[in-house]
Formats: C-alpha cells, structure tokens, sequence
C-alpha cells in the first residue's frame, strides 16, 4: 500500500514535467484528484483495511493528496510566468532613437480667415482686441443703446446665465469698453480709435445651411473727427478684395440697428454658387456678412465720447460666413463637426 503512495507521488512529478500547458494540468488534475481519480480510489479501498490501518493509510493518502494539489498550483504559477514572460519577450522594443510621424496638424478654417483679416486690418493700422464670451447686460445691449425691453432685443435670442450675466449674442458687447479704454487717447493726443474685435457668439437659433447656434463675428470700430461712410465703404471693400485675392462683388441697403445711424446690410454675391442661388444664400444670390453703419451718438456718448465733436464707423463681418465664402464650404455645421476629414484640408502658409 505504502509503495502506491510512492509511485503515485513520482508519477504526478514526471507528468507535471512533462506537462505544456493549463489543459495538461487540468487532465493531470482530474487523472488523480478528480471523483474517479487514483488518488480518490485510494481512499475508497480503505474500507477493507483494519481501524488501525485506515488511520495510517487515511493520513498517507492525505498527505499525498495536499501535496499533488500544491504541486500541481506550483506548475501553474510557473508557466503563467512563462507566459507572461514570453509576451514581453515577443513585445516591439521602445527605442528613444526611432524616428517618429509627427504629421502637420492644420488650422480650423475660421482660424484661417480670422487671421487673414486680423493682418489686413492691423496692416491698416487697426489693433486687435480679445474680449470675454460672458458679458454682462450692459455690454451687450444697454451701453449700445438697447435698452431694456427694447423690441430690438428680439433679434438675438440670447442664452441667459443664472447669475444674470449672458453669453455674447454679438462682438458689439465689446464696444463700449474699446471707446472707454481708447477714447482718452483720441481726445487728448489727436490718435484716431481703430480696433478690430472678433469674437465667438452664441444665439439660441434653430441651425440650417447658413445658421448656427455658435459662430464668429468679427467687429470693427473707427473714430475720429469728420469719419463718413466713405470711410467705411472704403475699408471693407480693401478687406474683401484681400481675403477673396479679387474684387468681389458688393450690396449695400439699408439696415436697422439701435447702436448705428444709419445702418446698412453689406451683402457679398454668393460665391458658391456665383451669385446664382443655392441653399447657402437662401436661393438670394446674395449673402448677408457685414452689417455696419454709422455709430450712434449714444453709443459714443456712452463711451465717454463727444458726438459732436466726432464720430466712426463700426461693422459685425460674420467670420463664419465669409470662412464659407472663401472656402466653398455649403453647409455651416461642417465647421462645428469636429471632422478632420472635412476641416483638416484648409492650409495657409501665412498662419
Ligand atoms: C449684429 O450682430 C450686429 N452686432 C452687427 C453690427 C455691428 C451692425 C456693428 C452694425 C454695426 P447680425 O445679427 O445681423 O448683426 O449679425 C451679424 C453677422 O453675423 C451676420 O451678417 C451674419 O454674417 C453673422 N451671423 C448672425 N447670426 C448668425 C448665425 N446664427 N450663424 C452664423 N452667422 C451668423
């Protein structure tokens, strides 16, 4: 009896030698510690042994069966490591000296248009202002002569936060504080105010084509004694002509709002589809990109500017839109997509 103990513990050794892999192990597991396995079948003979007996052989075959078991968990553990060892092995080696694929990444299209303008308008002499997305009340509307419950208020559907301040419906929400930090400027030195602000916007807006709920503008301010529309004309023409590398085609017609008198649209002929109508220009011809005007005497006066002593121009180009324009792009929520795909072919080599 005592040698089977023996031989069975030499023979699970040699097995276990010999074994590759888990499902070796688990065959070798069921051979002898399983219901019908040999080392359990040693147990069930002992009832033909005497009580004396049966104690001794019952604590052997015990023995042997603990044993079995931990050498077969030890086996385990080993070709786990094995394993694990062979996976690093067979892994690709980090080397510091390999050459990587840095490929260029690109600008966003707006990027591209906002800095193409911002360089023709500072070649002109204009600075370039940045101005918070949250404003308050005042900055937009009141201090541009839109004053509470003013009907004019309808026309941007504004994303009021909680704490009563909003998220710019227009870059004009920037003029009254580029008039206050350039106006002492203008009065004491004779220096002409010519800023730049462009800015992102929010409207609550139903989105087509041509609308989105965030877009770009981009505004513009001059001021100076005896500035007319002439002035004006002049400068958006010189800045269209630049972006498009063409003279392009331009409308203006009359246009209402509070902060300028008078106000006009400036539409551009649309050039997608070359002034002939497609869903970009709502079948028009014509897109609408540049509202401007004369600044109103209360915008300036709020500024702590004298109307009466001089005025300016101001305009809100619609970065967005002129980004298609220059682009071909049909459809504004291409720009918003977060696609690479689309948004990744646009290069300048000035940016
Ligand atoms: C304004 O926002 C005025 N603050 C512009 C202005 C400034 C007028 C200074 C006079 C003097 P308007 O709401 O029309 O105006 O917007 C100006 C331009 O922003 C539009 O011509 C258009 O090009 C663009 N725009 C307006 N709403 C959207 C929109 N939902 N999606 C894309 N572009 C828009």
């Amino acid at each position: 009896m005592d040698n089977r103990i023996d031989l069975f513990k030499e023979e699970i050794k040699q097995k276990l030698e010999q074994a590759a892999d888990l499902v070796d192990l688990d065959k070798i597991r069921v051979a002898y510690l399983g219901k019908k396995g040999s080392i359990t079948s040693l147990l069930k003979g002992m009832k033909e042994l005497s009580n004396e007996e049966r104690k001794t052989f019952g604590a052997e075959v015990n023995k042997l069966k603990a044993s079995a078991a931990e050498m077969i968990d030890a086996k385990i553990t080993e070709l786990k490591e094995k394993e694990i060892e062979s996976e690093i092995a067979s892994m690709p080696k980090f080397d510091v000296t390999t050459p990587v694929d840095l490929s260029r990444g690109s600008y966003h299209p707006i990027t591209l248009v906002q800095r193409q303008c911002e360089s023709i308008f500072r070649s002109m002499g204009f600075t370039v202002e940045d101005y918070p997305e949250v404003v308050t009340d005042y900055e937009c509307f009141e201090s541009v002569n839109i004053p509470k419950h003013h009907p004019a208020r309808d026309m941007q559907d504004t994303y009021y936060l909680e704490n009563g301040q909003l998220l710019k419906s227009q870059t004009s929400a920037a003029q009254n504080a580029i008039l206050k930090k350039y106006g002492k400027n203008l009065i004491e030195n004779g220096v002409p105010i010519k800023a730049i602000f462009p800015g992102r916007c929010f409207r609550n807006e139903a989105t087509d084509a041509s609308h989105e709920n965030t877009f770009f503008q981009m505004e513009g301010m001059m001021v100076d004694k005896d500035i007319s529309i002439s002035n004006l004309i002049f400068f958006m023409k010189t800045m269209l002509s630049e972006v498009f590398q063409r003279d392009v085609k331009v409308r203006l017609r009359p246009g209402f709002f509070p902060f300028v008198e008078p106000g006009f649209e400036l539409d551009i002929s649309c050039l997608i589809c070359g002034g002939e109508g497609c869903a970009s220009c709502k079948h028009s011809g014509w897109l609408e990109l540049c509202p401007c005007g004369m600044i109103h005497p209360n915008v300036l006066r709020e500024g702590g500017i004298d109307p009466d002593k001089y005025t300016g121009f101001a305009f809100g180009l619609g970065l967005t839109r002129l980004a298609m324009m220059k682009y071909k792009i049909k459809d504004i929520r291409d720009l918003n997509s977060g696609s690479l795909k689309a948004l990744a072919q646009f290069t300048d080599d000035n940016c």
